[in-house]
């Protein structure tokens, strides 16, 4: 199995953009911070910062994001070429191309769950967190690879590959994976985004289950489709509702994660 080191990255990848260079630290506050300051130094699409530990890894809204040592932790610095609308999209790229990751790498039916999570038998099972700063983003994708199912604490009610697995899988493999299959849905992204959403609905486990949205809305109903700006489609007893931002719980078996 191969550690995870910038050198079995590059061995291993298949892109021709993503972790073109890829930078492993030992330990970050957060690797979307890193690839920030990166991007404002100029760093080209692509370029990509991995850390085995983040001290302060964050989710969205100032939530806080465990990080310890066995996950994968990584950011790309993106600079999208599409209407600024459209952005929302890189999100799902993202999960998407986490999912198919984790499918091929560790053989596991990951799915995603509007916005941003990675689900394996509707427990989280990673989350994507992007965060733009004029015409960049940072593209930061967590995954519970090899944590030990204790580090996840209760409260998260998180679920790892190795608690789930009961083995380890190769993380550099793992990153290599999730570089290429970002990077394929990503290019999609500006080539046909008809087939982008195409992939993220074939992931999807939320559509057409009872949610609970809360947030800056908050409602209840069926989730019928995701549109072509990213935003979630609900059917509720008062019409459909387009919700563009937010945290969604599927109604049977997963609880809020707050
Ligand atoms: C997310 O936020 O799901 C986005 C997570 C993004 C993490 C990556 S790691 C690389 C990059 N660098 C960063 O600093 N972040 C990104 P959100 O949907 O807000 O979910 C956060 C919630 O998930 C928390 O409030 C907890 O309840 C739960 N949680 C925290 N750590 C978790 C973990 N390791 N596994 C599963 N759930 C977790």
């Amino acid at each position: 199995m191969e550690a995870l080191t910038s050198t079995a990255i590059q061995r291993g990848l298949s892109t021709r953009r993503f972790g073109r260079p890829v930078i492993v630290h030992e330990s970050v506050r957060s690797t979307n911070d890193e690839a920030g300051a990166l991007a404002q130094q100029g760093a080209s699409e692509g370029t990509t910062v991995i850390a085995r530990i983040q001290t302060t890894g964050r989710g969205r809204r100032g939530r806080a994001w465990l990080s310890p040592a066995g996950g994968l932790w990584l950011s790309v610095v993106l600079r999208p070429k599409v209407a600024l609308e459209q952005w929302p999209l890189v999100g799902l790229a993202a999960s998407a191309g986490a999912a198919d990751a984790v499918r091929e790498v560790a053989l596991l039916q990951a799915r995603v769950k509007w916005p941003n999570d990675l689900l394996v038998e509707d427990r989280k099972l990673g989350g994507v967190l992007i965060e733009t700063s004029g015409t960049v983003a940072i593209a930061g994708i967590g995954i519970n690879a090899n944590v030990p199912p204790g580090a996840l604490d209760a409260q998260t009610g998180g679920i790892s590959l190795l608690g789930r697995l009961g083995h380890s899988v190769d993380l550099a493999a793992l990153a290599c994976a999730v570089l290429g299959r970002f990077e394929e849905h990503y290019d999609l992204l500006h080539s046909d985004p008809d087939a982008l959403l195409a992939r993220w609905r074939k992931h999807d486990a939320t559509l057409g289950r009872q949610v609970r949205v809360w947030g800056a809305q908050e409602l209840e109903g069926v989730a019928e489709d995701v549109d072509d700006r990213g935003a979630l489609l609900v059917r509720t007893p008062e019409g459909l509702r387009r919700v563009v931002a937010g945290d969604v719980s599927l109604r049977t078996a997963e609880t809020p994660a707050e």
